[in-house]
């Protein structure tokens, strides 16, 4: 029996319908990201071919300098979301302070993006997965000027919208509302992300842990806690647990979306914020686990409601199937 192809844009405007009030501008800003992600794919699939045709970011054949894959990425999204109707401004990892696009156009805008254009992207070279990470805000200051440090610099618990692109064996969007979460896969013969994962929930209890283990010397004492309780034999209750570590956030964390699990980035000894980006790696995850029922905290608070400071502050994160996280903060001493 052959079901009917939902694409994206079918979804989003299906979405829509059940707000009246709703302009269909955030459906239109998706499709706008969606498009960059494809572009950017493109590119990524040729990754593979660098010794042919040259590695990104040295000189080609011609002389000419080759653009890298993240700056690539980061160009693509800012060239799309300038030319985009609803979004009035970026900011991005690749960029040191945000970009308020300067038009009349922009101006009247009312979301700002953030993103991570190509995250873990020292997995290029042995073609493991990577992933572009995004979250969409509404602007707080008034339309009809260029946007501010205050339309960024918004808790995780305003935003609207959140997803990630995972250009892996098949490349596939995993987007977020309050509606919940819903993945689509990339049809390439026609060029279109389908509804492949509809309503995607995380499971409450996993059985896979994740997190970089070759620093267990340098962990705080209730990691290296928790890394007992997931390593000890207790058939029981189903453990030792397996671990699985990537070291791409966007692969690890949908790997924990589908098969459950906990993914963490901890404080240690010598960073006491971890390693991960509050605005553009752990608030979009955040939101997605959350809407899936998951949990995703910083140790001491949910990592939604930290107030941000700064665009490329780091905060600790541990995140995934609920009883799992709620075991690792247990041993976490305020
Ligand atoms: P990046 O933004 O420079 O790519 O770094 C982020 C990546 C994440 O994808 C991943 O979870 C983490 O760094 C891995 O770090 P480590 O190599 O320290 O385990
Ligand atoms: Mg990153």
């Amino acid at each position: 029996m052959s079901r009917k192809l939902v694409t994206l844009d079918d979804f989003t405007i299906d979405q829509t319908r059940q707000f009246p009030k709703a302009t269909g501008q955030l459906s239109s800003l998706l499709r706008d990201i969606g498009l960059a992600c494809k572009i950017i794919n493109k590119q990524v699939n040729k990754a593979g071919l660098v010794d042919i045709i040259g590695q990104f970011g040295a000189t080609n054949i011609q002389g000419e300098e080759q653009m890298k894959l993240d700056v690539y990425a980061d160009e693509t999204l800012i060239n799309v979301l300038k030319r985009s109707e609803d979004c009035a401004g970026i900011a991005s990892e690749e960029n040191d302070d945000f970009v308020a696009f300067d038009d009349e156009y922009s101006h009247n805008s009312k979301y700002v993006v953030l993103f991570d254009p190509l995250d873990g992207s020292s997995n290029i070279d042995v073609n493991a997965p990577i992933g572009t990470i995004f979250v969409i805000y509404k602007r707080v200051t008034p339309l009809g000027q260029a946007v501010t440090a205050e339309d960024f610099l918004q808790d995780g618990s305003k935003l609207m919208a959140a997803g990630y692109v995972i250009y892996g064996s098949s490349t596939m969007l995993v987007y977020a509302t309050r509606l919940g979460v819903n993945g689509f896969t990339l049809e390439p013969s026609i060029g279109e992300f389908c509804l492949s994962h509809p309503n995607m929930q995380v499971k409450e209890n996993g059985k896979i842990y994740s997190l970089n283990q070759g620093n267990t010397c340098k962990f705080e004492t209730a990691t290296q806690q928790f890394l007992d309780y997931c390593m000890e034999d207790n058939k029981d209750e189903g453990r030792p647990y397996s671990h699985r570590y990537i070291g791409s956030m966007v692969a690890d964390l949908h790997r924990t979306l589908i098969k459950g699990g906990i993914f963490l980035y901890p404080a240690d000894k010598k960073n006491k914020n971890g390693k991960l980006r509050l605005m553009y790696e752990c608030n979009p995850m955040a939101f997605i686990i959350e809407a899936a029922g998951g949990m995703a905290s910083t140790g001491t608070e949910r990592v939604l409601d930290v107030n941000p400071t700064e665009l490329h502050q780091r905060v600790p994160i541990y995140i995934g199937s609920k009883n799992m996280v709620q075991q690792a903060l247990s041993y976490i001493v305020e």
